[in-house]
């Protein structure tokens, strides 16, 4: 069998707001648009991705939250209506996703080799998180690639940041040994937000974007810096700075998301492509590629 492969890499962020904004006939909620930075770029990102050949999309989200060990989907079905705890009024999305149950257990396996703690969720009842409907709707809207979705095991808040780079290092290096020993070309998601200070009032019409701007301006220079060194290929040195830059705009890299997904990837010295920045709500999100493919990869903004 020839060896799997990670054949791209994704930083997608996931306020609900996109979705909503978006008017997909899946969410109950509607809206007069909104966030078309962030959107368009997306979209652009979508389209990329459909000219690759890939088998399944695993994605990491901080909003399927473990504080015993990582939890990985089980079964190969879940349907049913995602409610945003914080934001009922713009997300009520009716989901019906597909999983690789298989490339799932396999994950779980490797990570369980490597010493970490890890469950598979075989309730057939269980919420499939907002944060993953998000990325993948909008990476994918077409839902027609099964998924995988791993939760975040909360070391960040339960020990610090410095040991969730540790322990997701760790986890992303055991998924990256899985997938090349399932033979399938997979697309990686880590589903965040960067800087994550936010308005704790909503604007009387959610998508009116003369209230949208960033949080404040150390949070927007954080967050620069952060992705130029993305686009420099400095992806060890984003991980180095990452427990500061967590501390400091209590970002939502605190999830272990982005950190899983670079070590998976072996801390790619290639630029990223950068799809787009925005705020949303005062939080700082930008889209994001590495793509491994030298022929392919591109300059997008
Ligand atoms: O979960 C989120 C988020 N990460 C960013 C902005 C707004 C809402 O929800
Ligand atoms: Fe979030």
């Amino acid at each position: 069998m020839t060896k799997g492969q990670i054949v791209a890499g994704c930083l997608a962020p996931h306020p609900p707001h996109l979705v909503y904004a978006a008017n997909p006939p899946q969410n109950e909620a509607y809206s007069e648009g909104g966030w078309e930075t962030l959107r368009w770029g997306y979209n652009r990102l979508a389209r990329k991705l459909k000219d690759i050949d890939y088998d399944a999309i695993v994605i990491f989200t901080p909003h399927w939250q473990t504080y015993i060990g990582t939890h990985f989907l089980g079964l190969p079905q879940f349907k049913s209506k995602s409610v945003d705890p914080v934001f009922p009024n713009l997300f009520r999305f009716n989901y019906d996703l597909k999983v690789d149950v298989e490339l799932s257990e396999l994950m779980h396996d490797a990570a369980a080799e490597a010493g970490i703690i890890t469950k598979m969720m075989r309730n057939p009842d269980f919420r499939v998180d907002y944060g993953t409907i998000t990325s993948c709707h909008l990476l994918n809207p077409e839902w027609d690639k099964p998924i995988v979705t791993i939760s975040s095991n909360r070391n960040t808040h339960y020990y610090s940041p410095e040991v969730m780079v540790e322990q997701a290092s760790a986890l992303g290096r055991a998924c990256a040994k899985a997938i090349q020993e399932s033979g399938k070309r997979v697309v990686l998601v880590a589903s965040h937000s960067l800087s994550h200070r936010h308005f704790v009032e909503e604007a009387p019409l959610p998508e009116d974007m003369s209230r949208e701007h960033i949080y404040n301006h150390s949070q927007y220079v954080w967050d620069m810096k952060i992705i130029e060194m993305m686009r420099e290929g400095k992806s060890r040195e984003v991980i180095d700075i990452m427990p500061e830059f967590t501390e400091q705009t209590i970002a939502e890299t605190e999830g272990g998301g982005l950190i899983w997904m670079l070590a998976a990837m072996g801390f790619p010295n290639f630029p990223a492509e950068i799809y787009g920045y925005q705020s949303v709500i005062g939080t700082g999100n930008v889209v994001a590629c590495w793509d491994p493919n030298d022929e392919t990869r591109e300059y997008v903004l």
